[in-house]
């Protein structure tokens, strides 16, 4: 039996339950908040982050590990390209998502949405202008030239690279950004696909029923 811990609004819980439900595998989620100090959440994620997943006991922190390790136990449907070199590519837009994609669709999401509307903070009006008028389009200039004209980032089937990107446009959506398609209309493109497609369709109708009240 597999439990992830965490919670579906964070987009690397999101990578993970995206990767459980492609594969078909049925799993639970144990609500659990980030910086979760609890010892005997901080005995199976040493760095305090989520998610988490149990497999039978078994367990095991940190997406890019989860994913691969699914994928190990359960290659049906494999995420992981064969080819050396396409795997090589999925990995590193993988890591670019997990990295400087996820920091600026997460801040986003947070100055807009977590912090005036779920934690009654202020937005850090300066944090805000400088991922929308300088960090995040960096980044799409750069998606922009690596996503195709059509189909999946990396070969001919869905991997881990579509998985770590499409998580962090999700997130950056309840922020209410998205990416303007006549500046980006390879990537708006790609994401107009990614979320027509059964497997995030049903994702965001579940996070969306499950959203804190005020978000
Ligand atoms: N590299 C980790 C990143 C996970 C991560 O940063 N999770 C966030 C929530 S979205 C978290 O738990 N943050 C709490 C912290 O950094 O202390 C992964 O791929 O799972």
């Amino acid at each position: 039996m597999f439990k992830l811990y965490g919670t579906p609004l964070s987009p690397f819980v999101r990578k993970a339950m995206l990767t459980l439900e492609y594969k078909g595998l049925e799993y639970e989620n144990e609500k659990t908040f980030p910086n979760e100090q609890s010892e005997p959440f901080r005995s199976i994620s040493p760095l305090g982050k989520i998610p988490v997943l149990d497999h039978d006991g078994f367990t095991i922190p940190d997406t890019s590990v989860i994913c691969r390790y699914l994928d190990r136990i359960a290659p049906e449907k494999p995420i992981y390209p064969e080819d050396p070199k396409e795997e090589a590519r999925a990995l590193w837009l993988e890591e670019y998502a997990d990295t400087r994609l996820i920091e600026n669709c997460a801040g986003v999401f947070q100055e807009r949405l977590l912090k005036p509307k779920l934690l009654r903070q202020p937005t850090d009006e300066a944090r805000l202008a400088g991922i929308l008028d300088s960090a995040l389009p960096t980044c799409l200039d750069y998606l922009e030239s690596v996503v195709p004209e059509s189909g999946y980032l990396v070969g001919s089937h869905l991997s881990i690279a579509d998985l770590s990107v499409v998580t962090c446009f999700i997130q950056a959506q309840y922020g209410d950004f998205d990416v303007d398609g006549s500046k980006y209309p390879r990537l708006r493109r790609y994401l107009d696909a990614a979320y027509a497609a059964p497997l995030v369709v049903k994702r965001m109708a579940s996070e969306r029923a499950n959203l804190p009240p005020g978000m």
